[in-house]
């Protein structure tokens, strides 16, 4: 694989803007590093395993549960009846029961747990369960939901302009439908939670989260417990996803439940299989869609309804749709729309957070249909984009009205469309399909347009703690957690960069909300953003006091606090230079406070939930990506031959840390939109639930040529060191794969035929679009 990799910073390059390894990578590495199922268990720890619904939608009649508790090394079996406080781990609209009580409302749904001496013997009693259920009518399909007006939330619609007017006087007009598949999470640590009882009812609990304020409330609520009486503590998670944004609360609930009403450490680790049938995952999204554009391509009017298959309760779903919403536009100025979004009620596993939040789901429905401009008029898609992105005389508003100030998409698209030769390529393609009849290339450029902040204001927030000590070393403490995107490196970074001290002697500790309070999940991609503020402004506030103890001390009365430096490890007052520890022991030894808090709150945001207007995002970040493919017709495979990826972290903390997780994402976007398949069965019984069935990309499935880079550029706007998140809006990259699929499959045709691919482009996907496209060109273009 040809990647450029920047070199690795050596430990002497400044802390901030270098490529630093991730701080934990020679834990990775070496085993060493400590997930919660490696930290070592307390004397009389017992294990659970939770007992799951085998039907779609029931009423309990019977839960027989004696032949579990007769199992040798059983200690105990725990209902909702047993919960003390309120049976419900919903994040924001309480419909989540923990344990269901009386009915079930998918396959997988927990309704039991049983504690036993092993991990072994509580999953085997488990099965022992009898319970008996009267079957109720099962909905599985999101447009059956529709259909019968089942929502888990009420509609959501934005409309600007006169779409209806516009639509009618359109020279031309697209309708159709089109659907984008879900998709697990895939975590390669599965959820789980240990949970340990201490002194005067309190709870401390380890627990693979991305949220740990929110697990310290749901468990505080189920077992009747204050917040002060809940430790919650997250080290390192093996990748969350967004699928341990919300959902890993009812392991969390289960866990601590059991330890409280035991006084025994409990762990619940549930394996691959009853994770994928318990959690929710990505939301699948169906379009009916009808644009009206002129004979260039450019968009007079747009109407989409965009059905979400929300599962059997709310949980993200309605900030997931607004999202989706807020993502329709991508790069593009659309003046008169009608957008709305509906969260279908299903009997299945209620979907949730998935890298991007929605903004992919509503993005990729806009480059679908430009697509299908491009080719019901015979041009080229990447011509008709730019004829359609923001920018240019009062072309600047979104939607939902915010004014996009920080537009690089024009420069940034000319910088990959010639640094990859898609021109060239294109006409080298073209020549290639016209000799081949079986194999075809297709080839794609896909912009993106994401907005960073979470749509919900109040979440925009972060805290931190810096302490150092008297050697100069100094340990950070921040609302954030590490899922492997390189957070912790990246506020390591930000307060050596504050305090000039190599980078090494800066160690970030677990998240753990007895150190900071009231967090948000670390999502959105805000991680970075808000915690490194935070710590920002507590290494701050420290720097300050020894600049003042500095000037006052070695400044003879002539030097200012301001004028104090600190670089490279060194204190600079004047002529006068003194290593960082040694001030700090002057400074202790003074009774200067060396430790501080740091707080931060994202500036400029409103937004109002009644209307869909506001600014709801603090900026944007941009990127875009070509992606070649060649397609067998006849049966359905395909590669990526190369994929060129050009993307705006901003001024980049970390160059190395966000090319990795350029390529990640755009690598997981790929398995998302052509390899990731969920089956439910006649009875809704997820069949996709263990990489036997469910299969996610692997090494192997990336591209022979991978060039990615970071488009130089700062931000706009005063984030942390004028970065810009990158977690998630490389999610988006991939849409070129998906539609350079397309794009061969369109050259078995006549080319200006639109394939009807629906995603995943599975092989059996691709078959039916070279089917049709072949039978609507007739027989003539048979190979
Ligand atoms: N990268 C790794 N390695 N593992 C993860 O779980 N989660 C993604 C992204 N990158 C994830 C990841 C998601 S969904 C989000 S929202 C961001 O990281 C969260 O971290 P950040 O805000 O610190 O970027
Ligand atoms: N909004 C958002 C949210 O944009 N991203 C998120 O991850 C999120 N999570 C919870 C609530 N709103
Ligand atoms: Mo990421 S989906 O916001 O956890």
């Amino acid at each position: 694989m040809k990647a450029e990799t920047l070199p690795q910073a050596s430990p002497a390059a400044p802390a901030a803007h270098h490529g630093h390894p991730h701080e934990s990578a020679h834990l990775h590495v070496s085993g060493e590093a400590t997930y919660v199922d490696d930290i070592r268990e307390l004397a009389g720890t017992v294990h659970a395993a939770l007992g799951l619904s085998t039907q779609a939608h029931a009423r309990i009649t019977a839960l027989g549960l004696d032949a579990v508790r007769a199992m040798p090394g059983v200690i105990a079996v725990f209902t909702a009846a047993d919960i003390p406080g309120s049976n419900d781990c919903g994040p924001i609209i309480h419909d989540d029961p923990i344990l269901a009580d009386g009915l079930v409302q998918y396959v997988g749904q927990p309704i039991f747990a049983v504690v036993a001496e092993s991990h072994e013997l509580a999953r085997c009693a488990a099965r022992r369960a009898e319970v008996a259920y009267e079957p109720l009518p099962a909905v599985l399909d999101p447009l059956q939901a529709k259909q019968q007006h089942s929502f888990v939330l009420p509609p959501m619609q934005l409309v600007r302009g006169d779409p209806a007017a516009c639509l009618a006087a359109a020279p031309h007009r697209l309708a159709g439908r089109w659907q984008v598949g879900g998709q697990e999470q895939f975590y390669l640590e599965g959820q789980i939670s240990y949970a340990v009882p201490r002194e005067d009812g309190c709870i401390h609990l380890w627990c693979s989260t991305q949220h740990p304020t929110e697990m310290q409330q749901v468990v505080g609520h189920a077992l009747g417990l204050a917040a002060n009486q809940v430790v919650v503590e997250m080290r390192r998670m093996g990748g969350g996803f967004g699928g341990k944004e919300s959902q890993s609360a009812l392991f969390a609930c289960v866990a601590a439940l059991a330890a409280s009403r035991l006084r025994r450490p409990v762990k619940l680790r549930p394996d691959r299989d009853d994770d994928m049938m318990i959690t929710g995952k990505r939301h699948d999204f169906h379009y009916d869609y009808d644009v009206g554009f002129d004979d260039d391509g450019r968009i007079l009017a747009a109407r989409i309804e965009m059905t979400a298959r929300a599962g059997f309760s709310a949980d993200l779903s309605g900030p997931v749709a607004t999202r989706a919403i807020c993502h329709f536009d991508n790069a593009y100025y659309l003046s008169d729309v009608d957008i709305r979004a509906l969260c279908a009620r299903t009997n299945t596993q209620s979907n949730t957070a998935f890298r991007g939040f929605g903004g992919p789901q509503g993005a990729i429905a806009i480059e679908y249909i430009i697509d299908s401009i491009a080719r019901e008029l015979g041009r080229d898609p990447l011509d008709v984009r730019k004829l359609n992105f923001y920018g240019g005389e009062g072309r600047d508003l979104t939607p939902y009205g915010q004014r996009v100030e920080d537009n690089v998409i024009h420069e940034l698209v000319a910088e990959l469309e010639a640094g990859s030769a898609y021109r060239e390529r294109r006409r080298g393609i073209a020549a290639f399909n016209a000799a081949s009849p079986v194999l075809k290339k297709g080839l794609a450029l896909t912009p993106l347009k994401f907005g960073i902040s979470f749509n919900v204001a109040h979440y925009n927030q972060a805290g931190a703690l810096v302490h150092v000590y008297t050697d100069g070393s100094v340990l950070v403490n921040h609302g954030g957690t590490e899922m492997g995107q390189g957070l912790n490196t990246k506020v390591c970074q930000v307060v050596a960069n504050e305090l000039g001290i190599p980078l090494a002697q800066v160690r970030a500790t677990a998240a753990d909300t007895s150190k900071v309070a009231n967090t948000s999940a670390t999502a959105a991609s805000t991680g970075a953003d808000l915690n490194g503020k935070a710590a920002e402004d507590a290494a701050r506030r420290i720097r300050l006091r020894l600049a003042e103890f500095a000037a006052g001390t070695y400044g003879g009365g002539s030097i200012g606090a301001d004028a104090v430096r600190f670089t490279n490890g060194q204190v600079e007052i004047g002529e006068t230079v003194q290593p960082f520890a040694e001030l700090v022991i002057r400074a202790y030894e003074a009774r200067v406070q060396l430790w501080s808090e740091g707080f931060y709150a994202t500036p400029r945001l409103s937004w109002d939930l009644s209307t869909l207007t506001g600014r709801p995002f603090y900026y944007f970040a941009y990127g875009a990506a070509v992606s070649e493919v060649l397609v067998d017709t006849l049966t359905g495979e395909w590669r990526l031959l190369r994929a060129d990826l050009l993307h705006d972290a901003g001024n980049s903390i970390n160059p190395a840390i966000d090319i990795g997780q350029v390529e990640g994402a755009f690598i997981q976007g790929m398995g998302w939109l052509t390899m990731e398949e969920l089956w439910w069965n006649k009875d809704g019984r997820l069949m996709t639930h263990a990489p036997s069935t469910y299969k996610i990309p692997a090494a192997h499935d990336c591209p022979a040529e991978f060039h990615t880079r970071l488009f130089r550029n700062h931000s706009h706007e005063d984030t942390i060191l004028r970065s810009k998140a990158v977690g998630e809006p490389p999610l988006l990259l991939p849409f070129s794969v998906l539609l350079a699929i397309r794009d061969a499959i369109a050259a078995a045709g006549d080319g200006r035929t639109n394939p009807p691919l629906r995603a995943p482009a599975t092989p059996e996907a691709i078959l039916d679009a070279v089917e049709a496209v072949r039978a609507a060109c007739g027989e003539g273009s048979r190979p």
